[in-house]
């Protein structure tokens, strides 16, 4: 099975572990990769208009390389009126003003593989944005030659059925046009109409895009709801009832469950992945743990990692947008959800890991715990767990600094589509306004999107300008530049981190086993590969807790610890709050 490839990647001179993982299969590089995602807007501004743009990535790369990652996955910066922050494209081939030039991107691009790193971009192709050529096109007449490029419902045949539209404060995915007196389907907002992909032009033109992006040599993408493409474009009737009884509940499930998606990848698979050496991944919205490996499993040549919701969506309250229970969410849950999803791909197929994303709060917010008092430890914590697992880590820029959620009070703070049209329902609704604004300060997506801290000068080093949404105040004491002078802090943990389970093989392709899986403090779980096992201890909680080891045999010091000591007896391992450590076991 091991192909003479195969070998390049293992680190250069490791013989050793060349010869113990002989009998690894299907060994990929981006198995053994870690993604660090750069949300553009956020990172480094260089031109003073309070947007971070692709210069100020290209100066930061030698940050990026010191932390230790493999590839660096770009939100959209295609060009884009950004009424959802580039994930509305009116041009495919160009680069967003705000960011800079197509000149700009060749230039990061060949800083990026002059030190070993790969990039992946963002591919937003369920939908483009109102003011892409091909929407104007279509909306102008329903004769146009791109009137199919999208889905219309005309206004004769009445109200479309019901389909949601994420961010439009009537909740409805359909909005009437009444130049020909029609509606469009969007399912985010009116600004992001969903292309038709049963149309074979809309695939070719998608397809001749990609190619032009990886043949500048872009390693690869992250597919932005690529699960919702294919539509049941008779747009029968589909009730809230129908939900609750054969989608669990979840929009999302029915959208991702149209009848080409698979044909469609498989072609696209055919016609444009097939030809490069390059890595996918799928946002899976919708995806369950039922259907998820078909987007992955090899030898469907579909796509190779798809990332799920199960955990990110954990402890919100149900039937109320993302409102957190007052209870938080139960650690027994999370490792269920963990643990399940591991299995999915325990045979076939690859699974990922994730805690935060441009889509979600700061982890150490939702996850860890952000008072001042444990920031250190439930940040480093959750550093251990993203990297302990198995499946490819993507860690979202900031967290290694221990970044947490703005929490704004107001409104008026946001900048984000999502925020912004959901207050406007509520209000709409006669909703409780305040209730919202509270569960946004845990759950907005805006507390994921603030600018980067790089030291404690004014605007944390991002912009010499009025940065284009707030900076976290707490800037003067969370910083890159603090960090790096420190040994032991949050920024070289995670380096060590990264370093640990680049140089051991178990943590990427190691059997996961659950230990004690009731415990409702620890999360513990053991990595096994070819003879060599470790032990993962996380105490994901602000009591100190003996953690009886229950007959497993533990040798040496903590391959990693996120404390300065460990206090280890007989049969048991005494935690501190937020604890974190690995051990070889037997
Ligand atoms: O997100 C799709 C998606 O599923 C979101 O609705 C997600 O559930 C939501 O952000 C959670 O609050 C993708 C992008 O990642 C997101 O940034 C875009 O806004 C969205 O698609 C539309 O392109």
């Amino acid at each position: 099975m091991l192909a003479a490839a195969f070998f390049v990647s293992c680190n250069e001179g490791d013989k050793k572990t060349e010869n113990k993982m002989a009998d690894v299969k299907d060994r990929k590089w981006w198995k053994e990769a870690v993604v660090y995602q750069v949300y553009p807007r956020s990172f480094k501004d260089t031109d003073g208009d309070g947007v971070g743009d692709l210069k100020g990535i290209a100066s930061k790369l030698d940050y990026i390389k010191s932390l230790g990652v493999d590839i660096i996955w770009l939100n959209p910066v295609y060009g884009s009126p950004n009424a959802d922050n580039g994930y509305d494209i009116s041009d495919y081939r160009s680069i967003m003003k705000e960011f800079g030039t197509m000149n700009d991107f060749d230039t990061l691009l060949k800083g990026m593989h002059n030190r070993g790193l790969k990039l992946v971009m963002d591919l937003v192709v369920n939908h483009c944005s109102d003011e892409h050529e091909w929407f104007k096109q279509s909306r102008s007449s329903r004769t146009n030659p791109y009137r199919d490029y999208f889905h219309w419902w005309p206004a004769e045949k009445g109200t479309p059925p019901f389909r949601p539209g994420s961010f439009e404060a009537d909740g409805s995915g359909w909005r009437y046009d009444s130049l020909t007196n029609a509606y469009y389907l969007h399912y985010f907002s009116y600004k992001q109409p969903d292309l038709n992909w049963e149309n074979p032009k809309v695939r070719k033109e998608i397809f001749d895009m990609m190619k032009m992006w990886f043949d500048k040599g872009v390693d690869g993408f992250r597919m932005d709801v690529i699960t919702f493409i294919s539509k049941d474009t008779l747009f029968p009737v589909i009730t809230q009832k129908d939900i609750a009884e054969k989608y669990n509940g979840d929009w999302s499930q029915y959208l991702a469950s149209g009848p080409h998606l698979h044909d469609y990848l498989q072609e696209m698979n055919k016609e444009v992945l097939s030809k490069y050496d390059v890595m996918t991944l799928a946002e899976g919205a919708g995806a369950t743990r039922y259907t998820a490996l078909k987007l992955v499993d090899p030898d469907r040549h579909e796509l190779n990692m798809a990332y799920h919701f199960d955990g990110v969506n954990l402890g919100y309250l149900p039937n109320e947008f993302k409102q957190m229970d007052p209870n938080g969410y139960k650690l027994t849950d999370f490792k269920k959800v963990y643990s399940d999803w591991d299995s999915v791909f325990a045979d076939k197929g690859w699974g990922t890991i994730y805690l935060g994303n441009h889509d979600q709060p700061r982890m150490l917010t939702r996850w860890g715990n952000d008072a001042p008092e444990y920031r250190e430890a439930s940040s480093k914590l959750l550093t251990t767990f993203l990297l302990s697992m198995r499946g490819t880590p993507y860690y979202y820029f900031g967290d290694e600094l221990g970044m947490n959620n703005i929490k704004f009070d107001k409104i008026e703070e946001y900048r984000d589509i999502e925020s912004i049209g959901m207050y406007q329902q509520i209000k709409n609704n006669g909703g409780d306004l305040d209730r919202f604004l509270k569960g946004q300060k845990i759950s907005a997506r805006d507390n994921g999107r603030t600018p980067f801290q790089w030291d404690d000068s004014p605007n944390a080093g991002f912009t010499t300008g009025t940065p284009w949404l707030k900076i976290n105040p707490n800037y003067t004491s969370v910083n890159a530049a603090m960090q790096e002078k420190d040994a032991s802090s949050m920024l070289n943990y995670f380096r060590k981190m990264v370093k640990l389970r680049k140089d051991n093989l178990v943590l990427v392709y190691g059997k996961y086993t659950l230990v004690d899986k009731d415990n409702p403090a620890v999360y513990a779980y053991t990595r096994a590969l070819n003879g060599e096992k470790i032990l993962v201890l996380l105490n994901f909680s602000k009591e100190k807790i003996p953690f009886n080891l229950n007959g497993i045999k533990i040798s040496g010091k903590a391959w990693i610890n996120n404390y300065p000591s460990e206090n280890v007896e007989e049969n048991k391992v005494n935690l501190e709050p937020y604890q974190a450590v690995i051990y070889k076991a037997e």
